[in-house]
């Protein structure tokens, strides 16, 4: 088990929702947003072997980006009396009807990696996820720390995830919360990217066409996938990444390590993607009628460049 910050902001007394399955198995059904990255193969990855680890019976359908899909997806757990229900909302927007729909079927909920925006949060008993905001500060920090000897008028160009999406709407108010600091730093172009490499290549191209002689010096990619893409577009468009343009972006993957080591990303916020084992446990609690924290945050790091080699063989995504 990885330790954990719990935040504890309320709690509730499941056993008086729903009854004890102690000793039967468990039956959890999974909605899984989509396949856009590697976090969320490794996330995938992380609850299914986990789901096996600890004897859970795991049903899972992958929406691959449409919330409609999602609804068709619980409402088929709903059919088939699954004991409990994880979703990964692609967007945070648009729950409250589903989610009653679960609660009246008696079903208790998970919400994992992203949130949902409910006004009434009995609608699900935990939510297991990243402080999006915090990853955003920090790497809002790390800008204005590398940037902090450059003179003014530092053009910046942020790479936004899924459009409605916490991550994507978190990680931004959070770097622009700390880069307000300076008011000669500006982001001058934000587009999404859908998280993708494809996505990022694609409008980091566009970026540094409409940019023309004046490109921006940095970069905030807000997942790695993304970053990766427009390194592709920088490089082709004849600038040196990590050095013409600093790069920072999101997530810690491996293939992130290995571009911080060629000097190409300068700085990665960690965001955990390994989070199977505590929904399990979360599971196992719920059905053991016993009292959960509203909110399960993991603990994030961030890492440079400059100690990215030290790290790069413990990465396990
Ligand atoms: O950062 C990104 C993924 O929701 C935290 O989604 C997740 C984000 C992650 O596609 O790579």
């Amino acid at each position: 088990m990885p330790t954990v910050e719990t935040v504890v902001t309320e709690t509730i007394n499941i056993s008086s929702l729903y009854p004890s399955h102690m000793n039967e198995d468990i039956v959890m059904g999974f909605s899984q947003l989509g396949s856009e990255s590697d976090w969320r193969l490794a996330n995938t990855a992380s609850i299914v072997e986990s789901a096996k680890e600890a004897g859970i019976t795991l049903l899972l359908e992958n929406a691959e980006q449409s919330q409609q899909a999602q609804f068709s997806a619980i409402r088929s757990f709903i059919e088939k009396q699954v004991d409990v229900i994880a979703i990964a909302p692609v967007v945070q927007t648009g729950w409250e009807n589903i989610l009653q729909e679960i609660k009246e079927a008696g079903i208790p909920v998970v919400i994992i990696d992203r949130s949902v925006n409910v006004e009434d949060t009995s609608l699900y008993v935990t939510f297991i996820g990243s402080d999006f905001y915090e990853e955003g500060i920090k790497a809002g920090k790390y800008a204005l720390d590398k940037m902090r000897n450059k003179p003014g008028g530092i053009r910046i160009a942020e790479l936004e995830g899924t459009v409605g999406s916490t991550p994507s709407i978190d990680r931004g108010r959070g770097f622009r919360d700390v880069i307000q600091e300076r008011d000669d730093m500006e982001i001058i172009m934000s587009q999404p990217a859908d998280f993708t490499i494809e996505g990022g290549k694609k409008v980091m191209e566009q970026f540094l066409q409409e940019a023309g002689e004046q490109p921006p010096q940095l970069l905030f990619a807000h997942n790695d996938d993304m970053a990766i893409g427009a390194i592709q577009a920088i490089e082709e468009f004849g600038l040196e990444p990590g050095k013409d343009i600093i790069i920072i972006s999101v997530d810690g993957t491996r293939q992130a390590f290995e571009m911080m080591i060629e000097g190409k990303i300068n700085a990665v916020i960690e965001c955990n993607p390994l989070q199977g084992s505590l929904l399990m446990q979360a599971a196992r609690e719920i059905m053991g009628g016993r009292t959960l924290p509203k909110r399960i945050i993991p603990p994030e790091d961030i890492f440079t460049q400059e100690y990215a080699h030290l790290e790069i063989d413990h990465r396990k995504y």
